[in-house]
């Protein structure tokens, strides 16, 4: 009921809608007032649209983005950044917010946004809240008392404990339509490093001058749980997270998968950047922690019984690739039950 009444603040603003209950239990008069609020502002259909995997990414010490997916193509996209989690304290005029979406082809469209905000202090708690505008108006999420927390990095060092220079990979990574042939630029990847990174890094498919299936993610823009920047090495552990939004349309529950690689070899000397695919996990690891358990059947039964032009097909866990997650699958996960997995690299 409280959480109701919360949500119904924002209620001309958001997708909620409140239970039938609430209206029930409400009096007649301010039953009839939201009613009439609602029709004013939302006169055509009254559906709200859904905002969802509001996600903070590219976290550095001055700056951070927030991406996160709507249920409708977006018009206007952006976030508005506190001091505090009850949203008192504004910060947002005196820094630079700009909506890196909006120029990447179809990602709107598709309703993927993606925000950056400039100009924050380093070592900083930021609350920050999304405003999301689509067809039937304005979303605004989380609420107050819920904002999202982020902080930013404490040093960009780049010189690890060695006094050697921190130079890590850029590493690619193709996302296609669910035929798994066709490139699906304006979808977004979001690249964690499982147990180092403090946040993950995201980038568009088809940006940056890359094929139109590729996305480019700079590894040398991670920091790590202590705020300073993170040097990844062979083999660490890297879940991938790909955004579809409404390219999965009729299958929305299923817009996002989720993939784990590994870091590729790095090239030391000379030390450069290099570009680099990620080396998948060892056949029967696909949840990709060393050991074959529990977690990779799981992840596979996941996605089972779905074949390739599904969004609920994951290609990460496709061990037999053959298109289909089926028994053969879960079979070969099984055969190596319990052993430790070798090195792909
Ligand atoms: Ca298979």
């Amino acid at each position: 009921m409280a959480g109701c009444i919360r949500r119904a603040r924002v209620l001309l603003l958001s997708k909620y809608r409140c239970s039938s209950s609430f209206l029930v239990k409400a009096s007649p008069r301010v039953a009839l007032l939201a009613l009439a609020l609602t029709l004013t502002f939302f006169p055509v259909s009254g559906v709200f649209a859904a905002v969802s995997d509001i996600t903070v990414t590219d976290v550095t010490t001055r700056a951070l983005s927030v991406v996160w997916v709507s249920d409708e193509p977006i018009i206007t996209a952006t976030i508005r950044i506190y001091s505090d989690i009850n949203g008192v304290s504004e910060l947002t005029p005196g820094l630079n917010v700009t909506t890196d979406s909006v120029v990447v082809a179809n990602a709107h469209v598709q309703g993927i946004a993606k925000v950056t905000v400039f100009g924050l202090v380093a070592d900083t708690d930021y609350y920050i809240q999304t405003e999301t505008v689509g067809s039937t108006g304005l979303v605004t999420l989380p609420v107050f008392s819920s904002l999202t927390l982020a902080r930013t990095a404490l040093e960009t060092n780049k010189v690890n404990a060695s006094s050697l220079p921190i130079v890590n990979d850029v590493l690619v990574h193709d996302v296609f339509f669910p035929d798994g042939v066709t490139p699906a630029p304006g979808t977004l990847i979001i690249a964690n490093a499982e147990g180092l990174s403090a946040y993950p890094l995201s980038s568009f498919v088809g940006e940056d001058g890359f094929a139109p299936q590729t996305a480019a993610i700079d590894t040398n823009n991670f920091f790590g749980a202590d705020g300073r920047s993170l040097e990844l090495s062979t083999d660490d552990a890297l879940k991938i997270t790909v955004f579809r939004g409404l390219l999965c349309s009729t299958e929305f529950a299923n817009q996002k998968y989720i993939e784990h690689r590994r870091t590729p070899v790095h090239e030391e000397t000379p030390v450069i950047t290099e570009v680099e695919l990620t080396p998948k996990c060892y056949i029967s690891d696909p949840f990709c922690d060393n050991t074959v358990n529990v977690l990779d059947v799981q992840f596979v039964l996941n996605s089972f019984g779905n074949n390739l032009g599904a969004c609920a097909y994951n290609p990460g866990v496709d061990v037999i690739s053959d298109g289909q997650i089926n028994v053969l699958d879960v079979q070969r996960v099984l055969n190596d039950f319990g052993d430790t997995v070798p090195s792909q690299n």
